[in-house]
């Protein structure tokens, strides 16, 4: 009789983040960590953390957009899986449009080709309703509908969109990815946002009671509580394989509100809260955004659920903002 001995090598998963230091990248490592463990979960940015690097330790300085640096990195800590979080949101992007391409495409096509090379084995990265534009019809936007953006940020994102579903399909690479509605943070502030109000909002209205708004008071679009932000990118990263059917991007959907709504939400819990308005170019971006968005798709293959809506998420952010 022969007698195969079979061995099994079960991978121990170790996670790199680009951008950890960013306000997606902060909340989603703690979050990995307290999953998989300190040293299973590598921080970086390209720059150190304003709070000193041994609170995010393991912690690497790593430029998102230089492959060669994030393979050394892989291969140091044997990486099989990366989050990349790095990019230059909306605002930012229209202001630097060349710097906003060269990281937001580069930094995908060097992380799809690491994947593609078997460096590593599995990506997340996250996409944007900046996928969308003025001719998309607004109310609940669907997974599949005219995408034509009118901004630097939404192009690189659709641009990046179809590379990840060429990847996926050319080479099997395992990428998956969410396109992010605004996500509200106490945290980490964002930076260089259109929907950056809806958190800037909070902070104004403890301190000093007033805030003025660059959008104005009807401007309604798609947010999400950053916890269940985290909580739906994990959820895909852990899906299993069969159920992603979607290899470009997920749309992803929690609640949506205007100015005037939040800050009427506000004023429940701060009375003397006043809200003035003042709409600036980022009107022009916000008004080439859906209003709300259909995410069956991703409830239905991977059974994504939010928690969080605007008077849950109001009543927990000002509890938080007032302690710290
Ligand atoms: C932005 O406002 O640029 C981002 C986004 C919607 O992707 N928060």
């Amino acid at each position: 009789m022969i007698r195969c001995k079979i061995e099994l090598y079960i991978m121990k998963e170790c996670i790199l983040i680009l951008g950890a230091c960013g306000q997606i990248g902060t909340e989603l490592t703690q979050k990995l960590r307290s999953i998989y463990g300190n040293d299973a979960v590598i921080a970086s940015d390209i720059r150190a953390p304003a709070s000193g690097i041994s609170e995010l330790a393991p912690f690497e300085i790593l430029d998102a957009s230089n492959k060669e640096a994030i393979l050394k990195v892989v291969q140091k800590h044997q990486v099989t899986q990366v989050y990349l979080l790095a990019a230059m949101l909306s605002v930012t992007a229209e202001k630097y449009p060349e710097k906003a391409w060269n990281l937001n495409m580069n930094s995908i096509l060097a992380v799809l080709d690491l994947a593609k090379e078997k460096h590593i084995q599995k990506i997340y990265w996250p996409s944007s309703i900046a996928v969308f534009g003025p001719t998309t019809p607004k109310i609940n936007t669907r997974q599949k509908t005219i995408m034509e953006p009118s901004t630097v940020y939404g192009i690189s994102k659709l641009a990046g969109e179809f590379w990840c579903n060429y990847y996926h399909q050319q080479y099997g690479v395992d990428v998956r990815s969410l396109r992010y509605p605004g996500v509200i943070s106490w945290k980490t502030k964002p930076g260089g946002g259109t929907t950056d109000y809806a958190i800037d909002i909070y902070f104004k209205a403890v301190k000093d009671r007033k805030y003025e708004c660059f959008l104005s008071k009807d401007t309604r679009l798609p947010m999400m509580y950053m916890e269940d932000a985290v909580n739906a990118t994990i959820a895909l990263m852990q899906a299993d394989k069969s159920s992603i059917k979607i290899r470009s991007s997920y749309n992803l959907a929690a609640f949506d509100f205007t100015p005037e709504e939040i800050s009427e939400e506000i004023k429940k819990h701060l009375p003397d809260f006043e809200i003035s308005y003042q709409p600036d170019f980022r009107q022009k971006i916000a008004d080439s955004w859906p209003q709300s968005i259909d995410d069956s798709e991703a409830r239905i293959d991977w059974n994504w659920q939010h928690e969080f809506n605007l008077k849950t998420m109001t009543k927990d952010i000002l509890n938080h903002i007032q302690k710290k």
